[in-house]
């Protein structure tokens, strides 16, 4: 078992890489680390879903990831280590590929328990609580006949906001053929084995597929056999925690387990200038079509996508200083096969709401635009791409 405290020599992962102590290889994590109880029974709804709409000719489908993973301290979990993450980005976004104009998209929505929802998360935040939609009748005899006097009402002042959430809620989730499917993971180890798993259940599917990997993923995690079985005592003094590298399942995925779906993963910085240069390496390791960059505190304002630009490979490009108009090409030095360039491109929430606003829409509707929305709409432009070309 890899540990820094017992230093055995490194070893080598199937792609002759080094793995220092600590690290875990994707064979070695999933030849050691027991799956979810129930992993195939949960799956089952979702092999049938995808079954539905692979028959649907051209039906594209896509894999939200959203919210945080934890890392259990205890196998009878009374704490753990969390990741950042309310679900925000990857809720809303299911909602902008399930709702989109020309191309809507099945989604397979694949969530940290508790974290928010598809639709239910524009009621479930604490400024916008449920109950302040409802009237309340006046208080009741108890013993009355009159079952009117108990009835709830949802205030004609909310309704104008609820009926398209509530509608589009019903027809993706309650229709006769729904067009989402939930799965719900805790640990990074319920994710991994998960995203594994799904990967071979949407493999019918081909290029059709897309993976939107939203959530906020541990890079560490405590191997089984070093997890305190019982809640760890105060008694024993100050607790040291040594833990071990989640291995980088964004390799396998896009070489191994799916390539031929368009992959899509996201890149959480605090320093802005890490994010175009840590989003480039990703693309050059693991060799996915998408990264998109976000800055913790500006991610709801503006996000930065970058590509590789297959067009302009070998050449040597010089970067553009306006980052708001063509997409910026800048040229990596010494990347891994040489003289790979990129393409990014800014998405800025102040650009929709002009757009908006130069539609005419009332103010409220232009104050109340999502970043996803333009997230979603460049994604399925280069998932049209990418179908074209394969
Ligand atoms: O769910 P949320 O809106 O609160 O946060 C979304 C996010 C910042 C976790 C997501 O956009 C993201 O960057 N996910 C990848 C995180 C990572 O680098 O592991």
């Amino acid at each position: 078992m890899p540990s820094s405290s017992s230093a055995p020599p490194p070893k080598l992962n199937r792609f002759t890489t080094p793995l220092l102590p600590g690290q875990f290889s994707t064979e070695t994590y999933f030849s050691t680390q027991p799956p979810p109880p129930d992993l195939q029974a949960r799956l089952q709804p979702v092999k049938e879903f995808v079954e539905r709409w692979r028959e649907v000719e051209g039906k594209r489908v896509v894999v939200v990831t959203s919210g945080g993973t934890t890392v259990p301290l205890e196998a009878n979990t009374v704490r753990f280590l969390d990741n950042f993450s309310a679900g925000t980005r990857g809720s809303t976004s299911a909602e902008y590929f399930l709702s989109h104009p020309t191309t809507p998209y099945a989604v397979i929505f694949m969530h940290r328990q508790h974290s928010l929802r598809p639709y239910s998360r524009h009621y479930s935040h604490s400024l916008n609580p449920f109950l302040d939609l409802l009237t309340c009748p006046p208080p009741a005899d108890t013993d009355s006949k009159n079952d009117s006097d108990k009835q709830i009402t949802v205030n004609p002042s909310k309704t104008r906001q609820l009926l398209p959430v509530l509608r589009a809620y019903h027809a993706s989730h309650h229709s006769p053929e729904p067009t989402i499917c939930s799965l719900e993971f805790v640990t990074v180890n319920d994710y991994l084995w998960l995203l594994k798993e799904l990967a071979e259940v949407v493999k019918p599917l081909g290029s059709r597929a897309m993976f939107y990997l939203a959530a906020a993923v541990s890079d560490f995690f405590l191997p089984q056999d070093r997890v305190a079985e019982h809640k760890i005592q105060s008694t024993r003094g100050n607790l040291t925690l040594e833990m071990d590298q989640v291995p980088k399942v964004l390799r396998p995925l896009v070489q191994e387990w799916i390539p031929e779906a368009f992959i899509v993963s996201f890149k959480l910085e605090t320093d802005q200038a890490l994010l175009v240069p840590k989003a480039q390496k990703a693309l050059e390791r693991y060799g996915h079509q998408v990264v998109i960059g976000n800055d913790l505190h500006k991610r709801k304002m503006e996000v930065v996508l970058v590509e590789l630009d297959s067009a302009r490979r070998d050449s040597s490009i010089s970067t553009a200083n306006d980052t708001r108009k063509e997409p910026q090409v800048t040229n990596v030095q010494g990347s891994v096969g040489g003289g790979k360039a990129f393409k990014q491109s800014w998405l800025r929430l102040a650009e929709l709401q002009e757009e908006k606003k130069s539609q005419g829409l009332p103010r409220e509707e232009v104050e109340g635009v999502e970043i996803e929305e333009m997230i979603v709409r460049r994604l399925v432009e280069r998932h049209d791409q990418w179908l074209f070309n394969h």
